[in-house]
């Protein structure tokens, strides 16, 4: 079973677990689950593929769940989204309804999740090869591709993490991250289901909560630990932790090191992305080293390639294009042939996009993306082409280029230079972006220019903008 934890007859048989989830004011028993997800399962069981608009909350962990015993493929929707990109996740994913919330003025038919229903059908388990769930994700240039993940993908990158961290049902998973990405909600919800430890979802990761939350095993990208190594009162309410895990973004070796002093835990590591899950992780029982991701998880063979393809040493010091093969990879991105085509290598690998450096103990070390227009911030994935898109949408801009550049917080910030017809406020061009887009994905700083500066093709060239 995907969920292990749910099983309907261990939970009738007494493996009940009073709060197997608390997620905002909510607490959810095992039973409770079972029923009110049984209950979703029940109203939405011919239906192929809804949308949940993916809040922290009760409703949204039911509704998930209910399409999972259902094997409903969920599109889990950022409920920052804005008009064109939900207009373009609805479309372009064929949901048929709502689950749960929907937002305003959205015409699809909408599905109520109750939460004080309860049924106790018992569902056969559908397919392994069944698509759970088809997650948006940005690339370089264009709108958001539906990440297509199998059951069968989701339960090999669960049982691999479940080794790497040694995580049992003694643990209880700590976390406040967002349920609409792989981080937050298949690692971060579907993990604990499967492992049958409970889980505080704290509704925003904040130091505050993150410490009063007495939990084993925390999740966060690296703007939470770099916040959390901020506030030493929080940090030191860590220590009798079992395990901190960063990913999503390179974790700063100061913060690193910081946590380390503060909490009394080197983090664990990993790396992965919405395609692929977590492919590589430093371990419970290993080697935890500052500015390195670890080693592959049960299943993972990784490779280095140059740009002609040639193969890149594994001595710890040469660089090259990261290719990963392994049972967690996604089924292609829906819709989109060439694109899924084009992340493969002829001979079967997935090409990350991500620029590596591997030692002689199978250690990564990532060292940044192949293209500078994917930027990451604050642990989100953000094409530069969808803002430039989306600002040139707006009648007060000529030209745009928009960049990721360093930041002491989100890693990266979202900046975009313009070039203006007529005047307007940078709040007026942020509040565009973030009511078009979503909010996550809006520059926190525009700069105003007289030109850009461009190749003699008339290409933009980003790296002297300034
Ligand atoms: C600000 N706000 C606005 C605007 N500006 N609202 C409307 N219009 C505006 N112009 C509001 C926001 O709605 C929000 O309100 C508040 O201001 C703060 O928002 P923001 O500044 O964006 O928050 P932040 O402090 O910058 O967020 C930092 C964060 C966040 C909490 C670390 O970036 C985060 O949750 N990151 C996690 C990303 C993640 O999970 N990535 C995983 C993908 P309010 O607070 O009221 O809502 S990677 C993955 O899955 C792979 C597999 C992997 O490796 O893990
Ligand atoms: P997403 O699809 O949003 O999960 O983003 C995946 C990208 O996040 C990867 O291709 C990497 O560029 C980046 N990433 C994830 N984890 C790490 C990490 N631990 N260190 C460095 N980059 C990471």
């Amino acid at each position: 079973m995907l969920l292990g934890s749910l099983d309907p007859y261990s939970v009738a048989n007494g493996y009940d677990l009073p709060d197997a989830v608390r997620i905002g004011d909510d607490v959810l028993s095992r039973s409770d689950i079972v029923g009110a997800a049984t209950s979703v399962a029940e109203r939405i069981a011919r239906a192929d593929r809804v949308a949940v608009l993916a809040r922290p909350t009760a409703t949204t962990v039911l509704a998930i769940v209910g399409c999972l015993i259902a094997g409903v493929t969920v599109v889990p929707v950022p409920p920052d989204s804005g008009a064109s990109e939900l207009e373009h996740i609805l479309r372009d994913s064929g949901a048929q309804a709502w689950l749960g919330e929907a937002p305003t003025g959205s015409s699809l038919p909408v599905v109520p999740v109750r939460v004080h229903a309860r049924s106790w059908h018992v569902y056969p388990e559908p397919a392994p090869d069944s698509v759970a769930f088809v997650l948006y994700t940005s690339g370089t240039t264009g709108p958001p591709k539906g990440v297509l993940l199998s059951r069968r993908a989701i339960a090999a990158g669960l049982d691999a993490l479940i080794q790497a961290w040694s995580w049992t049902a003694k643990d209880v998973l700590v976390h406040g991250l967002p349920l609409f990405h792989v981080h937050g909600l298949i690692l971060g919800v579907l993990g604990p289901l499967r492992v049958g430890s409970p889980l505080i979802h704290t509704g925003t990761p904040t130091p505050k909560a993150y410490a009063e939350a007495a939990g084993t095993l925390y999740f966060g990208v690296p703007t939470v630990w770099s916040r959390i190594a901020d506030d030493p009162a929080a940090a030191s309410a860590l220590r009798d932790a079992r395990l901190l895990v960063s990913g999503s973004a390179p974790l700063p070796v100061p913060v690193f090191e910081r946590l380390r002093e503060l909490t009394g835990h080197a983090p664990v590591e990993r790396y992965g992305m919405s395609e692929t899950m977590i492919t590589l992780s430093t371990r419970a029982d290993g080697e935890r080293r500052p500015g390195w991701v670890g080693t592959p998880v049960a299943g993972v063979e990784t490779r280095l390639r140059d740009e002609n393809g040639s193969a890149v040493p594994k001595d710890g010091e040469s660089i090259g294009g990261l290719q990963i093969r392994g049972p967690m990879l996604f089924d292609g991105y829906l819709g989109r042939r060439e694109a899924t085509v084009e992340s493969w290598t002829e001979d079967g690998w997935f090409k990350t996009g991500d620029v590596a450096a591997i030692d002689a103990d199978d250690f990564h070390r990532i060292v940044g993306r192949e293209s500078t227009d994917l930027i990451k911030s604050g642990g989100y994935r953000i094409g530069a082409g969808e803002v430039e898109t989306a600002l040139l949408g707006h009648p007060a801009v000529a030209e745009v280029a928009v960049v990721g550049l360093d930041d002491a917080d989100l890693g990266q910030r979202v900046v975009a230079y313009v070039v203006l017809r007529e005047s307007v406020s940078e709040r007026a061009l942020i509040d565009f972006v973030a009511t078009g887009l979503s909010v996550h994905k809006r520059p926190r700083e525009i700069r105003v220019r007289e030109s850009l500066p461009r190749n003699a093709m008339g290409k933009v060239q980003k790296k002297l903008l300034d």
